[in-house]
């Protein structure tokens, strides 16, 4: 769609500060919709032409110049014009770059709200990209996670979806789904006549792609919740044996206290941790002993909680203490229980111990888990766990290598919707069901793709994605 939309077009006009709060070299606050650029107009004087209108300059122009309030001069500006449809909402859109103090910006933003802008709402300007057909809902959601993405490797999948990737298979889906469901229906229509527009056969090898395709991208869910969200990692253990002390030196920080006192730590501590590119989210465990009251009672179910839902967990003992060994049924106890996640068993302070070597292989023989002896408090043995955790990261990673990667719930439902739809219809052909039927269920599966693109819109769904953005965005 290249037609500029006409200003009834045009949704009501918004304002935001489109950058962080607080004290910075520039600010941008940004306007969109219809008549803006009468609005921008009244509070703007360009500098040497003080019969500059916007409503005159080319798309993509910067102009120099002040803002006004009834009262004067607020800042000295750079005005950006954008004409529709060549902006990120398609309307007329002003951003305004001020200086970056919080009070400039508020009054310039306050200026543009009395001369007829309303306050944006979280997201809104995106949203109306995506309603104005800009970008899809994918792509939509993809800005949102680009901005917060915490790693280089979340940050780049974004970076991928925006482009359309994801997209791109999407919609090649839906073609497919919608050519057979026509011809279905087109069968539908002469029924009387009994005739088959859509070979069967044909379909069936059609679906049986289709749910190829399916499955390999709700496979790369998991890897995609990953990037996006992390390695969960939970480290856990008695109390004292460092658990605290190793969230603290794997962070560099002091974010967790620290204490002589078994039961310091009493309900969990979660802090994101970058290694390698990737992230980690580190959780600081309550130690694991018999509650001694009832808050740390509490706190140590929660770490039970923590520990089942942890992709990797990081063992901690006190490798000192001559009772070491009592720990490997706690050890084995985890690995019966927790079958999927992988375990490193750590053992702690080999400063305090000369007998530190024999000590880890007998961990080792009795476990038959990785064990990394270290000295948390003084640092050592750090970067080999860290290797480690990175090549367990990695393996978790490779079980999925694919450049289209799935890292939201609401898409991997969707599919996993659509090809149960799929399924529904294959069985239905090879029962040599009725056309209606079949049709039905390419038809529900064609709609939850759609879902995922905003092919089919859901005003909840709409809610749901844009409430989650920043206003501004
Ligand atoms: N010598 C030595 N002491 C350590 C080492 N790591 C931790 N400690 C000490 O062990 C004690 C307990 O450390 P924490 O990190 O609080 O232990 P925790 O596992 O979090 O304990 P809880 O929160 O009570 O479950 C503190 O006095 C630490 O200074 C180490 O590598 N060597
Ligand atoms: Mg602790």
């Amino acid at each position: 769609m290249t037609t500029p939309f006409t200003q009834q077009e045009q949704g009501e006009p918004i304002a935001a500060i489109a950058t962080p709060v607080g004290i910075g070299a520039l600010a941008v606050v940004r306007i969109s919709g219809r008549g803006v650029f009468d609005i921008a107009h009244k509070v703007f004087r360009k500098k040497g032409n003080p019969a500059f209108h916007f409503a005159q300059s080319k798309g993509f122009r910067a102009h120099f110049g002040t803002v006004h309030d009834s009262e004067g001069l607020i800042d000295e500006v750079v005005a950006l014009v954008f004409r529709s449809p060549n902006s990120f909402t398609k309307e007329d859109m002003v951003e305004l770059s001020c200086h970056g103090g919080p009070v400039v910006v508020k009054h310039i933003l306050k200026v543009l709200l009395d001369e007829g802008c309303r306050l944006a709402e979280p997201g809104e300007f995106t949203r109306r990209a995506f309603l104005n057909g800009r970008i899809d809902l994918l792509q939509a959601e993809a800005i949102g996670e680009m901005i917060h993405a915490r790693s280089e490797s979340a940050f780049r999948t974004a970076v991928t979806q925006m482009q359309g990737s994801l997209s791109n298979r999407l919609d090649a889906m839906r073609e497919k789904l919608l050519r057979s469901c026509a011809l279905l229906e087109l069968e539908l229509d002469f029924s009387e006549e009994d005739v088959e527009f859509q070979s069967r056969n044909e379909l069936q090898t059609e679906l049986h792609r289709l749910q190829k395709e399916l499955a390999r991208l709700i496979d790369s869910y998991q890897h995609g919740r990953l990037l996006k969200e992390g390695v969960a990692t939970v480290i856990a253990g008695k109390p004292n044996a460092g658990k605290s002390t190793l969230l603290n030196a794997l962070l560099g920080e002091e974010r967790s206290i620290v204490s002589h006192q078994p039961g310091t730590t009493r309900d969990y501590i979660e802090e994101c941790f970058v290694h390698n590119k990737t992230m980690f989210r580190l959780t600081d465990t309550a130690g694991l002993r018999e509650g001694e009251e009832e808050i740390e009672h509490e706190g140590i179910r929660r770490s039970y909680k923590k520990i089942s839902e942890a992709d990797l967990i990081l063992y901690l003992l006190d490798i000192s203490l001559n009772n070491y060994l009592d720990e490997v049924l706690q050890i084995q106890t985890f690995l019966e229980q927790y079958p999927i996640a992988h375990l490193i068993v750590i053992a702690n302070k080999t400063d305090l111990t000369t007998q530190s070597a024999a000590r880890l292989q007998q961990l080792r023989t009795a476990t038959g888990c990785d064990v990394c002896g270290i000295a948390a408090a003084k640092g050592d043995g750090l970067e080999r766990l860290k290797h480690l955790m990175a090549s367990i990261a990695e393996g978790l990673n490779k079980q999925q290598e694919a450049s289209v990667l799935v890292t939201s719930l609401r898409h991997y439902e969707a599919l996993r919707n659509a090809a149960d739809s799929i399924t529904n219809a294959q069985e239905l052909i090879d029962r040599v069901a009725e056309t209606e039927l079949i049709a039905f269920e390419l038809r529900s599966a064609l709609e939850f793709v759609g879902e995922i693109t905003g092919k089919v819109v859901n005003e909840e769904i709409l809610t749901l994605i844009f409430e989650r953005f920043c206003i501004g965005k």
